[in-house]
């Protein structure tokens, strides 16, 4: 059976001409048993008003401003049948008045239901007294109901100035907005809805200068923060024994005449890689925009990171499966000199597969390069070190090199960048393997 009960305001202790400061409900909203319908208001306190019935709500006859006392009739809801059972059931007519009363209680203008007699009204379920002891909920001015959705979404209501309702009355479109706004100037922000660091005034701590960051600085960062909240990033370490790559790489040097350009490890380093690249396709390759799919790319183009004194620039060396080492040794050497003046050209930095960077020049034993998105693995190199390495009989001096990989996790396993790292150790450790 379904039957349309009224719900009416409760007894609220002899207290007539109730302020109504909002209604959470209208025609055609599913309501459940105690779920708030209106927030009122009297000079001493603040109350949800709550549902006495769960259904259809049928007429709401009360609007903000109205006011109210007790067995004013709030709102009519049909209860039962479809509703309740989800079986169709002869709706029971009331006599429903014209139009909700405003400032005069309605509590006679309505018949009761037929079949039911109305469910008594719950005593309201959250009375905020204003002369509570909490400052903040002194301050913001919203009924329990709207402190309660602002703690759902974690807002703290005494951060919302004003609110739209009468007399600045904090509503629940007004936590909304507020949400709203936060979230559309965080993402603006920093691209994330991450809140920004604050300001800071140094000045109470000692003298400051103001210098300008570079362009280069400037959208290094800009993508260096993009990749670090977008890419779910792992580091994998490995060590490489180069103790006879060094050997061999010596005494190239020594062939090497007056004015020749001498050979660095690195040079092996590229090849290395790129020799593992061929071996293992998902590290030459790139996330589609909608993550939906690997673009594996059939050329070979490393990008090494160049320090430059206006910042880090990443020059492209093309097809590096092609080249030999002298020849990489060569567009290194131009690239980067290029680099250094600033005179590198957009071109010169496009393309690029993967990513090197090697601080072995200066030190390091380990750090964790940020991957050059879209590519998705970076290979960090730090200085080359002798160290006592265990050979089954006794420990032996080698000259092992530290490596580190960054990778892009929702394309690279862990287990795929191992893999990946065990074979460009065994290139570097044994580069006659690079021939076969
Ligand atoms: N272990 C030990 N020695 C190393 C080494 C290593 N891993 N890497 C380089 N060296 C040595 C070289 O053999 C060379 O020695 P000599 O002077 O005796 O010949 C010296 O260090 C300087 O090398 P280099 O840095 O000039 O040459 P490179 O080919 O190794 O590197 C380049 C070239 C352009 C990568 C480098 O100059 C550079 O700019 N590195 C900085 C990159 C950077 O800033 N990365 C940080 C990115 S932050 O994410």
């Amino acid at each position: 059976m379904t039957v349309l009960i009224e719900i009416k305001v409760p007894d609220v202790g002899n207290v007539a001409d109730i302020d109504v400061v909002e209604v959470l409900i209208q025609p055609g909203d599913v309501v459940a048993l105690e779920q708030t319908v209106a927030t009122l208001e009297t000079d001493k306190a603040s109350m949800d008003l709550p549902s006495s019935a769960a259904g259809t709500v049928q007429q709401v006859y009360i609007k903000p401003g109205d006011k109210v006392s007790q067995g004013s009739l709030i709102a009519t809801v049909l209860a039962g049948g479809e509703q309740q059972t989800g079986t169709k059931e002869p709706v029971q007519q009331v006599a429903i008045p014209e139009a909700a009363p405003v400032e005069t209680p309605a509590v006679d203008k309505v018949s009761e239901p037929v079949s039911q007699p109305a469910k008594p009204a719950p005593e309201p379920v959250a009375v905020e007294t204003k002369q509570g002891t909490d400052s903040t909920a002194q301050k913001a001015h919203a009924s329990p109901s709207v402190r309660l959705f602002a703690r759902e979404l974690g807002v703290d209501v005494s951060r919302i100035k004003t609110g739209s309702g009468r007399k600045g009355r904090i509503l629940k479109d007004d936590v909304k907005n507020f949400v709203k706004n936060v979230m559309t100037e965080g993402v603006a922000a920093t691209g994330a809805g991450i809140p920004s660091i604050p300001a800071v005034d140094f000045s109470p701590f000692g003298e400051t200068e103001v210098q300008k960051l570079s362009k280069i600085k400037r959208l290094t960062g800009q993508n260096l923060s993009r990749v670090w909240l977008n890419l779910p990033l792992v580091t994998y370490h490995e060590e490489a024994d180069i103790t006879d790559l060094e050997a061999f790489r010596t005494s190239l040097n020594a062939e090497k005449t007056n004015g020749e350009l001498k050979i660095t490890g690195l040079m092996f380093v590229i090849k290395a890689l790129v020799a593992a690249m061929q071996q293992f396709p998902n590290f030459n390759a790139s996330l589609s925009a909608d993550g939906e799919n690997l673009i594996l790319k059939k050329y070979f183009n490393i990008g090494i990171a160049v320090d430059t004194p206006n910042g880090l620039v990443v020059p492209v060396l093309r097809n590096v499966n092609n080249k030999s080492i002298n020849e990489l040794t060569a567009e290194l050497a131009e690239k980067s000199e290029k680099a250094r003046l600033g005179k590198l050209m957009p071109a010169d930095m496009q393309g690029g597969c993967m990513t090197i960077s090697s601080l072995g020049g200066i030190g390091g034993t380990a750090f964790t390069p940020i991957v050059n998105a879209p590519e998705v693995a970076i290979l960090g190199v730090t200085r080359a070190r002798m160290q006592p390495v265990w050979n089954g009989k006794e420990f032996e001096p080698r000259l092992m090199l530290p490596l580190d990989l960054t990778y892009d996790h929702r394309v690279i396993d862990g287990a795929e960048g191992a893999r990946f790292m065990a074979a460009v150790k065994q290139y570097l450790s044994d580069i006659r393997r690079l021939l076969l």
